[in-house]
């Protein structure tokens, strides 16, 4: 066995759109399980430690800037191998290349905007979950 935790955002272009429970609605429907939930409003500091791995990249502002343009759903959700999991539910990263029934390729698009709005992240590796974990929720044992 081996119960992972993964954190899952829904992203600004996801969460101004409704989508919150819709993605909630996959994740539990997929069988893993809650762990805690959060409506939050991004600050600098925690994206740029979020996304770190990104510094530097052509599309590391634009991306910062998206994702602090509004409210996002911080999610810890587990499961035995959960992080693969609900990578393989979101789908690829680019929304227009994202295969038909995962969550980027039912509901997201190019909008034409500097940084992709892909609907969610997903944690990508142990290391990353439990570090984003600990950034998105400190209290959590
Ligand atoms: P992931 O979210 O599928 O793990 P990453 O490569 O970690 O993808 O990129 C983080 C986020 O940055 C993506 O989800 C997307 O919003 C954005 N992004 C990634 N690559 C590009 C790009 O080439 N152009 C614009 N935005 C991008
Ligand atoms: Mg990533």
């Amino acid at each position: 066995m081996s119960i992972e935790r993964s954190l899952v955002l829904v992203k600004p272009d996801g969460f101004a759109r409704g989508l919150t429970g819709e993605v909630l609605r996959r994740i539990e429907a997929k069988g893993y399980r809650l762990v805690a939930l959060a409506v939050r409003t991004a600050s600098a500091d925690l994206l740029a430690e979020h996304y770190a791995e990104h510094v530097g990249k052509p599309f590391y502002e634009g991306l910062v800037e998206f994702m602090a343009s509004g409210p996002v759903t911080a999610v810890v959700i587990e499961g035995e191998q959960c992080i693969r999991g609900f990578r393989s539910l979101a789908g690829a990263t680019n929304p227009t290349e994202a295969a038909p029934g995962s969550i980027r390729g039912d509901l997201g698009r190019d909008w034409g905007r500097p940084a992709q709005e892909n609907v969610v992240h997903g944690s990508d590796s142990p290391e990353s979950a439990a570090r984003e974990i600990a950034l998105w929720f400190p209290d959590l044992g």
